[in-house]
């Protein structure tokens, strides 16, 4: 058989497949992170905020299972070019598979969950066992390439066919090393833990559903847990052994101590309703939604641990790595500041921050809302920065007032005669107090037409979004529809456009409608 290039890719293409199986195998034995995670991190850690933006917009939830289809095609197609090289020269494929164990090891050895040791070993593992691969399958390409360093069996008897069982058994290999890791990784079963949680039973819960303004269209007022919107950085959702997880309280304070999951649950009492919502949400954007939560007054869990007085910043680390950091002030000013640990009445879902995650009021989610969360460190303002802060966005991030039409939708055609437009409004902690709607003629004057007060929903606390409704009398024509909220401080919405960088993005919501004939 004659050396070919072709085969020679296949080669390269078959050792990298393996490489990345051992590295996802030993990472699941070790208890490390997969290698292809770790790498998607560093991208996501590295990439401009507006690349990442992009990304989400294009691919919405879909841009993390992209990533990393992205991140091991692209190690598939390295090893596809290495193979040729190497069949010319074998310490390319030396040189290649030692830069690919020593990025691994590097881009593993950063994930706060993973020991040096472990990326390492993981990343060595996985070089190893695809450098002997190749030099394998090149050698039985072509028989008279001379053996590397190892003396094997058949060597120098290479055939066509001999070349495609091993191959075959390599891609056999590789498919059960990845197989095998997805049965570790599923070691914590969540979804059974979540089962076991036996939440307290408080006063009837705040659950509003009578006080739901109901317009076909209309967000309701409590956002089911599956429906509730999903923001982070996790390329794979932290999956936490409650039993074995603690809530640390650190830092600036006089007694440090830590909670079992059931020792935090004990304490559980209050459940209110509050609007998360994430500071990269665009003017009429989906990116917020309203839950009933749960969980501990940070108060009580701050007051147990004695917090200086100098003690300005709370940071709420994750056990993913990711931090949020907000004013001490805003967990004891009498906003329901609270560690949650149940969602509408269940407990967090995976998705949400199982077993518990940070939840304060009137604060974007970048700066407050910590999924996962396992340590609460008091610090001060100047000593330590959170995850997104280098990254561009502003450190102290109140929410912004914010309304949104959700009927009819932007581009509808409608039939003329009474139409409910409708929508939801929310402004932090600071309540809304009125919202109005103007409707005018495309092809009119930007500032023509009347503002309309509209009907509001129910209030359930100050931090919750209100639903408003506004009946209007179409008649043919295009028309454009606008909204604009008043706070509960007699602030009216701006409506000057600002990007969601740095601190949240402003500007009047607006559709455009036709009305014809009915
Ligand atoms: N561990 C962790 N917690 C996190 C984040 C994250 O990336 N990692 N993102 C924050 C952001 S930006 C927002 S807007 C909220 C979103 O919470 P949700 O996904 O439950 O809606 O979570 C916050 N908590
Ligand atoms: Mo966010």
């Amino acid at each position: 058989m004659t050396r070919s290039r072709t085969w020679d890719a296949a080669a390269g293409l078959l050792a990298a497949g393996l490489a990345l199986g051992v590295s996802e195998l030993v990472a699941g034995i070790a208890g490390g992170t997969s290698l292809i995670v770790a790498v998607g991190d560093v991208v996501v850690d590295h990439a401009p905020g507006g690349a990442v933006k992009a990304a989400i917009d294009v691919l919405g939830t879909a841009d993390k299972p992209a990533l990393l289809l992205t991140v091991t095609l692209a190690s598939l197609a390295i090893g596809a070019l290495l193979g040729p090289a190497a069949g010319r020269w074998m310490s390319v494929g030396t040189v290649g598979f030692g830069l690919f164990g020593l990025a691994g090891a590097l881009a593993a050895a950063r994930d706060p969950l993973t020991g040096t040791a472990i990326a390492f070993v993981t990343a060595g593992a996985a070089a190893v066992a695809g450098y002997l691969t190749l030099s394998f399958l090149l050698r039985a390409a072509d028989p008279a390439r001379p053996a590397p360093a190892a003396q094997m069996p058949g060597r120098g008897t290479g055939t066509r066919r001999q070349f495609l069982s091993f191959a075959g058994a390599t891609g056999v290999a590789g498919v059960a090393a990845l197989s095998g890791r997805r049965l570790l990784s599923e070691a914590v079963d969540v979804e059974a833990q979540r089962d076991a949680v036996v939440l307290p039973t408080t006063r009837p819960a705040p659950f509003g559903g009578d006080a739901s303004l109901e317009v076909p269209g209309l967000s309701p007022l409590v956002t089911p847990n599956e429906d509730f919107y999903r923001i982070d950085t996790a390329l794979v959702v932290p999956r936490v052994d409650a039993t074995k997880w603690r809530l640390r309280v650190t830092g600036m304070v006089d007694r440090p101590y830590e909670l079992t999951f059931d020792e935090l649950l004990a304490m559980a009492s209050i459940e209110q309703s509050v609007t998360l919502a994430c500071v990269s949400n665009e003017v009429g954007g989906r990116l917020v939604g309203n839950a009933v939560w749960l969980g501990v007054p940070l108060p009580a869990l701050l007051e147990r641990a004695g917090v200086h007085a100098e003690a300005s910043q709370i940071v709420g680390h994750s056990v993913d790595g990711f931090t949020v950091g907000f004013p001490t002030e805003a967990a004891l000013d009498g906003r329901a500041a609270m560690v949650a640990v149940a969602m509408n009445g269940e407990p967090l879902p995976a998705v949400h921050g199982f077993p518990a995650r940070l939840v304060v009021p009137g604060l974007y989610g970048y700066v407050s809302a910590t999924k996962w969360l396992e340590e609460i460190e008091l610090t001060t303002l100047d000593a330590f920065d959170a995850y997104w802060i280098p990254r561009g966005w502003a450190k102290q991030a109140p929410i912004k007032t914010h309304s949104r039409i959700d009927v009819p939708r932007d581009g509808r055609e409608l039939a003329a005669g009474r139409v409910a437009i409708a929508g939801v409004a929310w402004a932090g902690i600071r309540s809304i107090d009125r919202v109005e709607v103007r409707v005018r003629p495309s092809d009119g004057d930007d500032d023509a037409g009347e503002w309309r007060e509209a009907r509001l929903g129910d209030a359930l606390t100050r931090s919750t979004w209100r639903q408003w409704v506004l009946e209007w009398d179409a008649v043919p024509g295009e028309y454009d529809i606008e909204v604009r909220a008043t706070d509960g401080e007699g602030e009216v919405q701006t409506a000057e456009r600002q990007r969601p960088d740095p601190d949240g993005a402003t500007g009047h919501h607006r559709v455009r409608v036709t009305v014809e004939d009915a």
